[in-house]
C-alpha cells in the first residue's frame, strides 16, 4: 500500500573519527562557511534505490540523503533509513514520524513529510539526541518568508549585501545559492516565499509578464523541489502601467480580464505558483481606494481570478495615513489597520489572507499586539514579523527575535471565545485553516554569512523552527543553534545562549523608552534622533515636553485601546495596570509618574539606559571568552559588530538621558554623567 518506498542501507566501519557535531560545519565548511546548513552533496554514499522521478521532492530527498548516512553512521551501527509514504490522516500534509529502532522510520503522507522528517532526523543526530519515536506536525499551516528585494539587486531594509536573487534589473542566476537558500529554508520548515519587494517598481512590475518567465521557472523548480510555494508581489496598478488601460479599477471589467490573462498566462507556465502578495494604498503604493473601491473589492478581485488555479491573494494590512499633520491630534496611525480591516471582516473569499504586523505601528522594539488579532473572525490571516532589523540595529546589533514572536504567538487577547490566544486564533479565527500562518520579511543577502552579523542566524533558525512548533522555548532554539553552528564547550554554548537571550531585552533597554516607540533617524532608521520624526508625516510622535512624555491612546485620547477586547481595554486604559514597557504606548505620563516598578518614570529612563549599555559592555566581555574556541572568522564578525553596538548603544543613552534631563530638568537619583 505505500505509493513509493526508499530503502538505503550502508554498513560501515563503526570505529569512525570523532564525531563532528557542527550542524553540517565538519562536512561542508570547506566550501562555504554560510550557515549550519551549506551547499555541497557529497554523493559518495548514494547508491540506487527506487524512486519516483517525476517528484521533485524525492529526488531532493535522494540528494541530500548521503549527508544524512554520513551523520547516522557516526552515531549507530546500523544506519538504515526507510523512507515510507503511508496514509495516516493524522500526520496531514506535511506532518511526519519518525521511528528509532534498529534502523530508522521516517513516515510521511507525502514527500514533503519525509522530506521535514528528515531534516528533523539529521538535526537530532547532530545535536546528540537520543529518542525512540518522533511525531512532528506543523502548528501553522503558512510559514511563509516575505522577500523586499529589487531586481537592480538592492534589498529595502536589507542589511546583509545585495539580493542573492537579482541583479542589474535581472535575475542574478546564480541558481547554487537559489538552493543553498531553498535548502536552508526546507530544513526548517519553510514552505511558502515572496522573491520580490511589496514596494513593487517599474522593472519588477514587469515580474508577472512573460519577460523574466524563464527564470521564474527556474526559481520555481528550485523552491518546489523543497516543498516551497513562490509568490510574487504585485503592482496593483499594472492594468495601467503594462496594460495601458486608464484604470486599475477591480471592478472595471476590463481590468478584470487583464489580470485573468496575466494569472492563466503565468500558471500556464508555473502551474505550482502560489499567488500574489498585495500592498496596496499603503504608502504611495496604488490600490482599490483611488476608484472608491474597498480592499475587499480589490482582493476578491484577485482570489476569484486565482482561485480555480489553487492560488490565494495575500492582503497586507499595513495601511495608513503616511501624509499626517503633525499638529492634528485627532489622528492616530495606530488605530489605521483596524480602522480599515475590521469592519471588512467576513467579507473576504476563502483564498483572501489578510496579512497583520505584529503590532499597529511598525516593528517596534516593543509594541502591543495588533488588535486585529482576536478581532477579525471570519477573514484568513496571517501574522507578519521581520527577520531584518530595520528599527531594531540593522544586522550590526545582536537582537535575537524568538522572544518577540513568541510573546505575540502567546499574547492572550482575553476575548470570551477559545482560543483568545493568538497562536490558536490565527487558525481557528481563518475562514480557511490553511489559509493561515505567519510570514516574516527576508534577511538573507550576498554576504557570506547570509545575515551579515554571524549570531543573527539564529533568528532564521529560530523563526523556522517556532513557525513549525509554536510550544518551543526561547532558551531551547537559542541553545539548538548555538550547538548546530558552533563546535563549544559546555560553557561556551552558555555564554552564546546568554548573549541571544538576553539581546532584545538589552536592545529595549537604550532604545526609546516605555513603549513609545521610533526615536530613530528618519528614513535610515539608524541610530537616535528623538526628535526626528516629531514633526513630520508619518504619524510616529512622542509628544515630550516639560512635563512628560506619551500617547494617549487610552478612551480620553484616541480611543484606540477600545479596539481590543473589554478585558485588554480595561488593562490598557488605566494607568496603574498597563505594563510599564508599554506605557508610553498608551498613555501620556509626567516624569515623575510612579511605575509599576516602583521607580519614577525619570529615573526608570535613566536606569534602562545605563544599564542597555552596561549589558553591551558585558557581551563585549563575554564573547571574549570565547577566542580560543569559535571559529576565527565568526570570532572576529561578531567581535567588530559588539564593538559597533557598543559605540551605537552609547549614541542612544547619551542622547536619550540628555534629551529628558533637558526636558524635564530632573537629575538622576544616582548622579551618574548626564550630559547636559
Ligand atoms: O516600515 C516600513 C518600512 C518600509 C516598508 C514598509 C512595509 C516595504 O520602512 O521600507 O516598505 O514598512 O512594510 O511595507
Amino acid at each position: 500500500e505505500n505509493l513509493f518506498k526508499i530503502f538505503f542501507q550502508h554498513f560501515f566501519d563503526f570505529l569512525k573519527e570523532k564525531q563532528d557535531k557542527r550542524y553540517m560545519k565538519g562536512i561542508l565548511d570547506k566550501m562555504r562557511d554560510k550557515c549550519w546548513l551549506s551547499k555541497q552533496v557529497d554523493r559518495a554514499f548514494f547508491n540506487s534505490f527506487q524512486i519516483d522521478s517525476k517528484d521533485l521532492i524525492s529526488n531532493t530527498i535522494i540528494k541530500e540523503m548521503p549527508i544524512l548516512f554520513k551523520e547516522i553512521e557516526k552515531v549507530s551501527q546500523n544506519a538504515a533509513i526507510l523512507f515510507q509514504l503511508i496514509q495516516d490522516d493524522s500526520l496531514g500534509e506535511e506532518g511526519f514520524n519518525i521511528k528509532r529502532c534498529e534502523s530508522t522510520i521516517i513516515q510521511a503522507n507525502t514527500s514533503k513529510g519525509l522530506l521535514y522528517g528528515m531534516y528533523r532526523l539529521y538535526e537530532e543526530i547532530l545535536l546528540g539526541n537520543q529518542f525512540k519515536e518522533i511525531i512532528s506536525i506543523p502548528d501553522q499551516s503558512i510559514r511563509m518568508i516575505n522577500h523586499w528585494d529589487n531586481m537592480d539587486g538592492t534589498i529595502e531594509r536589507g542589511y546583509a549585501g545585495e539580493s542573492i536573487f537579482y541583479a542589474n534589473n535581472q535575475f542574478r542566476r546564480d541558481w547554487t545559492i537559489v538552493h543553498e537558500y531553498a535548502r536552508l529554508l526546507a530544513s526548517i520548515g519553510i514552505n511558502a516565499l515572496s522573491i520580490n519587494n511589496v514596494n513593487v517598481h517599474k522593472v519588477e512590475t514587469r515580474l508577472i509578464t512573460m519577460d523574466f518567465i524563464e527564470d521564474l521557472k527556474t526559481m520555481n523548480a528550485i523552491f518546489s523541489s523543497y516543498g516551497i510555494k513562490l509568490f510574487l508581489s504585485i503592482n496593483f496598478a499594472s492594468p495601467i502601467t503594462i496594460g495601458r488601460l486608464e484604470t486599475a479599477d477591480p471592478l472595471d471589467e476590463r481590468v478584470q480580464n487583464f489580470w485573468q490573462k496575466i494569472v492563466s498566462n503565468l500558471y500556464k507556465e508555473i502551474p505550482t505558483f502560489g499567488g500574489f502578495v498585495v500592498k496596496a494604498d499603503s504608502e504611495g503604493e496604488p490600490g482599490p481606494f483611488a476608484y472608491g473601491r474597498g480592499h475587499d473589492d480589490g482582493a476578491n478581485m484577485f482570489a476569484e481570478i486565482l482561485k480555480p488555479f489553487g492560488g490565494i491573494c495575500i492582503w497586507r494590512c499595513f495601511v495608513y495615513n503616511c501624509k499626517q499633520d503633525w499638529r492634528d491630534r485627532s489622528i492616530d496611525r495606530a488605530r489605521a489597520a483596524y480602522d480599515h480591516f475590521m469592519p471588512l471582516d467576513g467579507r473576504f473569499s476563502d483564498n483572501v489572507i489578510l496579512q497583520i504586523k505584529l503590532g499597529s505601528l511598525d516593528f517596534q522594539v516593543k509594541e502591543p499586539v495588533s488588535p486585529l488579532f482576536g478581532g477579525l473572525r471570519k477573514t484568513n490571516q496571517i501574522i507578519e514579523f521581520q527577520l531584518t532589523q530595520e528599527y531594531t540595529g540593522q544586522q550590526r546589533a545582536v537582537y535575537y527575535q524568538a522572544p518577540v514572536w513568541k510573546e505575540a504567538l502567546d499574547f492572550d487577547t482575553k476575548h470570551d471565545y477559545s482560543p483568545s490566544v493568538v497562536k490558536g486564533l490565527l487558525k481557528s479565527n481563518s475562514i480557511d485553516s490553511k489559509n493561515s500562518g505567519i510570514c516574516a520579511v527576508g534577511v538573507v543577502g550576498m554576504d557570506e554569512n547570509w545575515t551579515h552579523h554571524k549570531l543573527m542566524q539564529s533568528n532564521i533558525y529560530a523563526y523556522g523552527k517556532l513557525c513549525w512548533d509554536n510550544q518551543l522555548t526561547s532558551e531551547e532554539m537559542a541553545n539548538n543553534w548555538s550547538k548546530l553552528s558552533f563546535i563549544l564547550s559546555d560553557q561556551g554554548h552558555k555564554t552564546v545562549s546568554e548573549i541571544l537571550i538576553t539581546s532584545r531585552e538589552t536592545y529595549r533597554l537604550y532604545n526609546a523608552p516605555n513603549g513609545v516607540g521610533f526615536m530613530c533617524k528618519p528614513h535610515i532608521h539608524y541610530g537616535p534622533d528623538v526628535d526626528g520624526y516629531e514633526y513630520d508625516r508619518w504619524g510616529t510622535y512622542h509628544f515630550a515636553d516639560r512635563n512628560g512624555i506619551g500617547n494617549n491612546r487610552s478612551k480620553t485620547g484616541t480611543k484606540y485601546v477600545e479596539q481590543y477586547s473589554s478585558q485588554r481595554c480595561e488593562e490598557y486604559h488605566n494607568v496603574k495596570t498597563c505594563p510599564d514597557d508599554l506605557l508610553l504606548w498608551f498613555h501620556y505620563v509626567k516624569y515623575d509618574h510612579k511605575l509599576q516598578n516602583g521607580k519614577t518614570l525619570i529615573q526608570d529612563i535613566y536606569d534602562n539606559h545605563f544599564e542597555g549599555v552596561e549589558r553591551v559592555q558585558k557581551y563585549i566581555a563575554q564573547w571574549q571568552t570565547l577566542e580560543n574556541e569559535i571559529d576565527e572568522e565568526s570570532y572576529s564578525n561578531v567581535s567588530g559588530l559588539l564593538d559597533e553596538q557598543y559605540d551605537m548603544a552609547i549614541e542612544w543613552r547619551d542622547q536619550i538621558n540628555t534629551y529628558f534631563f533637558r526636558k524635564s530638568g530632573i537629575s538622576d537619583k544616582y548622579n551618574r554623567n548626564i550630559y547636559n
